[in-house]
């Protein structure tokens, strides 16, 4: 596996590359072009320039999280083929562009799903946290609000401001949308992405919806294994896998993240290691990585991808904020970077157990 850190771009990032390289063990970044809307072709030359600034600072770009699915797609409008024409010639520049590796997701409106971007732990430090209570009092457009006005002065992936002010319409869209649907459109999308994929060998990586069950009465289908399973065995190609993030599927406790894994053999891409901790099974907050702090046996985790032969990019996902840190909530340097030091540890001490040197 490679160890990497998500990196936003010199623009957004309140970390820098130098810094990334300083991490012992971190030896590339994933990133995007955050500035793209979804549906949007990418250019060539703002992709080299992605690669290159990465490059100059000694890290590798490992991979692109995420190349944002157009709504129209995950709807099945009738408009949604030139937005996959458009996808495809994105692919077609990051595979040119020797990339291999693409997250995404297929979650309507929302991205993640957070209640608080900064509750206070004993420690002092402030996570994100989430409860089903907090849900249920508000509605989509408070949610928006209170995610924005507690952002560090940052924009969030997934609660773009522009996105945001169409948040009615957007609900509009998907009104005749269940899971079914999603799943048929999802099908659609990944048949027609499989030749571009197969010819530049590129794995696209989707990534669960957060929290995983439906929010707001939206459809929400990549929340366990029947579902993975049913996406992986409807278009069974290798290049057809998933980010494992194991905050994510986490968040169901009926997720028993080990065997999600060793079902997934060959089809995990990219692997998203977190712990949450469970004050009650509505409510959770993203505590630091070790297992000792959380809910989830991270040791377990790590083996389970040891054993499957992972061996793509990894990250740890969100950290705390300690240290009077101010970034992008759950993308600060420091906590990560802690996270990214234990699962390093955790890895080196299962391949000597086990005798695989890496
Ligand atoms: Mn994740």
């Amino acid at each position: 596996m490679q160890m990497t850190l998500r990196w936003y771009g010199s623009k957004y990032d309140t970390v820098t590359l130098k810094q990334i390289r300083q991490i012992p063990g971190v030896t590339g970044v994933i990133s995007t072009l955050y500035g793209t809307a979804p549906g949007e072709v990418w250019e060539t030359k703002d992709i080299l320039a992605l690669k290159k600034e990465i490059e100059d600072a000694g890290l590798q770009l490992a991979g692109i999280e995420s190349v944002n699915i157009h709504d129209a797609i995950k709807v099945g409008t009738p408009d949604r083929d030139r937005y996959i024409d458009n996808y495809i010639t994105t692919l077609e520049r990051l595979g040119q562009a020797d990339i291999h590796m693409v997250c995404y997701n297929f979650m309507p409106v929302f991205d993640w799903t957070r209640t608080e971007l900064a509750r206070v732990r004993p420690d002092g430090s402030t996570v994100l946290a989430y409860t089903q209570e907090a849900v249920d009092a508000l509605n989509p457009e408070d949610m928006f609000a209170s995610i924005s006005n507690d952002a560090n002065g940052s924009i969030l992936p997934g609660w773009e401001p522009e996105r945001m002010a169409h948040i009615k319409e957007l609900f509009g869209m998907y009104r005749d949308v269940d899971d079914e649907k999603l799943f048929t459109n999802l099908k659609y999308f990944l048949e027609r992405i499989m030749p571009v994929c197969d010819k530049y060998g590129i794995n696209m990586a989707i990534h669960p919806d957060d929290p995983a069950w439906s929010v707001f009465g939206l459809p929400r289908i990549i929340i366990n294994k029947a579902n993975i399973l049913r996406m992986m065995k409807m278009v069974d190609n290798p290049h057809n896998g998933v980010t494992f993030c194991s905050g994510s599927y986490g968040t169901n406790l009926e997720n028993d993240l080990p065997d999600m894994i060793r079902s997934l053999k060959g089809r995990i891409h990219f692997a998203h290691v977190r712990n949450l901790k469970f004050n009650s099974s509505t409510d959770f907050e993203e505590s630091a990585h070790l297992s000792s702090d959380g809910t989830f046996d991270m040791y377990e985790i790590m083996l389970a991808l040891y054993d499957i032969g992972f061996d793509g990019p990894i990250r740890p996902d969100h950290g705390r904020m300690i240290w009077d840190e101010v970034a992008m909530p759950g993308y600060g340097l420091y906590d990560r970077a802690l996270g990214a030091a234990y699962l390093n540890g955790l890895w080196e001490a299962i391949c000597k157990s086990r005798g695989r040197s890496e």
